[in-house]
């Protein structure tokens, strides 16, 4: 399989595949900005370096466990057709079926130095019975100085189909302690872990306990500011208006099998998504897109 996708997509010096763990496919994007990794099970980015700053950007946990049907822990799972548990049946996989997939490589292209390498995925039987609806989606990851997502849903079914979602983003702090995250302007948010009560975020958000919220911005930004790292990494988004914030802290990091007891202090999630009030119903033959750009800035 690698030499197929080797002989259809590579790139020299830009685009390249090989074996993953677990034998899984994993296509290598490099420029003279950083790099980027992303299998193709989910269509799974799982690193990012940008060379500006040493550390990665993501963070990947060292139980991720790499099977089909199962979704990679770390890097950007993609949640999509749902966000969360299925609204109507709990026996459906958490966020959706997509991230739990094989997809295909579409294409791949370098321009002016940016590298991008797209995928895709369509219905099957299984995603019908999970989902009754048709549909074509193409994902693209675009390394330039910054890492571009871009998740184009296409309705090629006959009748309209709602659809929510997240890029679902773990980043890696360099001491959850010392780590916020801010919106461009002060912003309300539902509480996952109250029920779903609205309230209003008071400055930044600071991480003391399990945090899980889905914040709805006024502004397409996102700025999580990492004092150990001297760094601030930026979330722009495109297609959502709502951004989850999600560290499981003690207690859930112990019930996550494939996530290390104490990985609660080196990562947070900031997660561009459709969410909550935030779904879309798309019409037969039109399309939705959810995009994210993450950069990174010396802190101030
Ligand atoms: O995005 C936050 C969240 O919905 C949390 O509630 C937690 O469940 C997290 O996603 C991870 O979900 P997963 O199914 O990947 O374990």
């Amino acid at each position: 399989m690698i030499d197929q996708l080797t002989d259809a997509f590579a790139v020299t010096n830009h685009v390249r595949f090989s074996d993953g763990e677990n034998g899984m496919p994993v296509v290598l994007l490099e420029n003279r900005f950083g790099s980027a990794t992303a299998y193709l099970h989910g269509a799974h980015v799982t690193d990012l370096r940008l060379n500006t700053h040493p550390s990665p950007v993501l963070w990947m946990s060292p139980k991720a466990v790499f099977a089909d049907g199962k979704a990679i822990r770390g890097g950007v799972p993609i949640c999509w057709p749902w966000f969360g548990p299925h609204s109507a049946d709990e026996s459906k996989p958490n966020h959706g079926f997509a991230r739990n997939r094989s997809w295909s490589v579409a294409g791949s292209k370098v321009d002016d130095g940016e590298v991008t390498v797209s995928f895709s995925l369509s219905q099957d039987d299984a995603t019908l019975e999970l989902w009754p609806h048709e549909f074509e989606l193409e994902y693209s990851v675009s390394l330039s100085d910054r890492l571009a997502m871009r998740l184009q849903f296409w309705n090629t079914g006959s009748a309209p189909a709602s659809v929510g979602g997240a890029l679902h983003s773990y980043f890696k702090v360099s001491q959850i302690e010392n780590s916020t995250v801010e919106f461009g302007k002060p912003t309300e948010y539902y509480d996952q872990l109250e029920d779903m009560a609205r309230k209003r975020q008071e400055g930044p958000v600071v991480f003391d306990r399990e945090v899980d919220r889905i914040y709805i911005p006024d502004e397409d930004v996102a700025h999580i500011n990492d004092v150990g790292f001297d760094r601030i990494i930026n979330v722009t988004s495109q297609g959502s208006r709502s951004a989850v914030v999600w560290n499981p802290w003690t207690e859930k990091a112990k019930r996550m099998g494939d996530f290390p007891d104490d990985g609660y202090r080196t990562m947070l999630c900031v997660e561009t998504a459709n969410a909550a009030d935030d779904v879309h119903t798309i019409e037969p033959n039109a399309i939705h897109v959810l995009e994210q750009t993450i950069s990174i800035a010396d802190a101030k």
